[in-house]
């Protein structure tokens, strides 16, 4: 039987000896060659199909470390802040572990696929007056007042099962791909591949991509009220803003903005020219390497192959895709009428 990814690379993960493995079988996830996309930028593109991970984005792999630890620890509840992935994902383990859940998430913000997971996998769900980064601020206090584990990308834990990712591309590539296209919100992500990729001994080239309406380390300085249609990358202050930043300068890459219409350009593209479908978010890395091209480095060759990390899966925001997509043909139960309807 394939291991899930938590046992197959456990000796780099710092869980003690005695701790449960917490799984949904995440990992493993399809790296899928994007030959029309490569074909535009001059590269050999993959994509990293996050999506395909049990709640359906990348959160699952940091989850089933943080959870695994803190259900060892004895923690019998865990507790996040939102844009609505890391809910869902939280909410699942939480039951798996036999625990409780507790999510904050910005209300009305959040993507209604991933709302449904965190209801209907039974976590408290409470809709913050406020943004990510204003309900952030709340959990890591109440984590402090209250047993309740934290399990947002700030713990620890989180970082380490993402990095992951970085040690799958590896194995499957034979190794690293020479640039990584990532899109960043509270920047755990990209410091979590950073890690994998430096534990082993390569060096990618890390080109990140943020909304334009909410691209604090783009600009330098935090966002006060992001916005973007990316309802996952909405995060105006992010956490791991450090490491991420040192992450792209010592990786020689960059960190750039693309806007609202370029990550929904991007996101109908792929769909509907390379037969995946992931979130808006997801769609920054691609629209990223579109519209600003390949990372030029000093000193170094163009890139050959590149990966882009699509995040999440697209029918977490159904709402997105109709928005975008031409409309349904309605027709009338006749056989003239519906050919009509089918060849145009
Ligand atoms: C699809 O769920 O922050 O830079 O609360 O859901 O590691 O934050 C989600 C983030 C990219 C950004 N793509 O990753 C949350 C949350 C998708 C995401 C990101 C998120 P980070």
């Amino acid at each position: 039987m394939p291991q899930p990814m938590i046992e197959r690379y456990r000796d780099t993960l710092p869980l003690e000896p005695g701790d449960p493995v917490v799984s949904l079988n995440e990992g493993s996830t399809p790296l899928v060659e994007a030959p029309v996309l490569s074909e535009r930028v001059g590269a050999r593109v993959w994509l990293k199909v996050e999506g395909a991970n049990p709640t359906g984005s990348f959160k699952d792999r940091g989850m089933t470390v943080a959870v695994s630890r803190a259900k060892g620890r004895g923690a019998e509840a865990v507790i996040c802040a939102s844009t609505g992935n890391t809910a869902a994902s939280a909410a699942a383990y939480a039951v798996r572990a036999g625990m409780t859940g507790a999510v904050i998430v910005p209300e009305g913000k959040i993507a209604i696929g991933k709302l449904a997971q965190a209801l209907i996998h039974g976590a408290r769900v409470i809709a913050l007056e406020g943004n990510f980064d204003d309900a952030l601020v709340l959990v890591r206090e109440l984590s402090e007042r209250h047993p309740i584990e934290l399990v947002n990308s700030v713990n620890p834990y989180r970082i380490e099962g993402q990095k992951t990712a970085a040690f799958e591309l590896i194995d499957e590539l034979g190794e690293a791909p020479d640039a990584l296209a990532i899109p960043v919100g509270n920047a755990g992500n990209v410091t979590a591949y950073w890690r994998g990729f430096q534990e082993r001994e390569t060096a990618p080239v890390l080109y990140g991509f943020q909304a334009a309406g909410a691209a604090p380390l783009v600009i330098g300085e935090p966002v006060a009220n992001p916005e973007t249609v990316a309802s996952a990358i909405r995060i105006g202050s992010p956490a791991r803003w450090e490491e991420a930043m040192n992450a792209f300068n010592t990786s020689r890459g960059r960190v750039a903005a693309v806007t609202d219409e370029q990550i929904l350009d991007a996101y109908h593209w792929l769909a509907s020219n390379e037969g995946v479908f992931c979130e808006p978010a997801s769609a920054a890395s691609v629209a990223g390497i579109l519209n600003h091209g390949l990372p030029v480095v000093e000193g170094m060759e163009t890139p050959e192959t590149v990966v882009c990390v699509l995040t999440g899966h697209g029918l977490k925001d159904p709402d997105t895709a109709l928005g975008k997509a031409p409309p349904v043909i309605s027709c009338a139960n006749e056989i003239t009428v519906v050919e009509r309807a089918v060849f145009g």
